[in-house]
């Protein structure tokens, strides 16, 4: 199974799918979904404000306009609350959704952010494990995508996820 871990900008990342960490009104804001509007150009924002709202948990897909991708899915994390809002549901949720629309376009590269991780606050570690394991649960029983790299903006997040897909591992070989 490949799942990576590189440490970098997302937007610089040749894929067939980029994942935005957007919000639920497709609008454009801060952090990786900033950096992936200014690099895709208007038109992404164009597109995006077409599709009306998305829900934490859920994801839609667009075109990738200018960046090196084919498209972008754009999925809603949740926001941390404190663990008691379905917060860990909703992740692995968007996870999975945006995984199940790059497999209808016939994606085998897709390429995700660390969804929640900024301006939502999930607690990073958790937030790597849910990400990892839905990652890898998806990718055991379906042909389509066969390559997931999470890129990690900064050392700490870059550590987590390196963390999780070792554990990861570790659980598989595991008898
Ligand atoms: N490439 C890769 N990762 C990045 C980049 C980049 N260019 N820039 C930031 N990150 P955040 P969220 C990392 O806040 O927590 C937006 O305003 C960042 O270091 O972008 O899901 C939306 O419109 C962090 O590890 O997303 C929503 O309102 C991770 O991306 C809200 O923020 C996610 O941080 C979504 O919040």
């Amino acid at each position: 199974m490949q799942i990576y871990v590189e440490f970098g900008d997302i937007t610089t990342i040749t894929s067939d799918v980029i994942v935005n960490a957007a919000n639920g009104a497709l609008s454009g804001g801060g952090g990786v979904d900033g950096a992936i509007h200014r690099a895709a150009g208007p038109q992404l924002l164009e597109e995006c404000l077409t599709l009306g709202r998305c829900a934490p948990g859920d994801a839609v897909i667009t075109s990738a306009y200018e960046l090196p991708a084919r498209h972008v899915v754009h999925c809603v994390g949740p926001v941390w609350y404190g663990g008691e809002r379905n917060e860990d549901r909703l992740l692995a949720s968007c996870h999975h959704r945006t995984l199940e629309l790059a497999a209808e376009v016939g994606a085998h590269h897709v390429t995700f952010p660390a969804i929640s991780c900024g301006a939502y606050r999930f607690p990073i570690n958790r937030a790597a494990t849910i990400a990892a394991r839905t990652v890898a649960n998806f990718m055991a029983s379906q042909a389509l995508p066969d390559k997931v790299t999470f890129v990690c903006f900064e050392r700490k997040t870059f550590r987590a996820f390196n963390k999780a897909i070792e554990e990861l591992h570790s659980s598989q070989q595991s008898p």
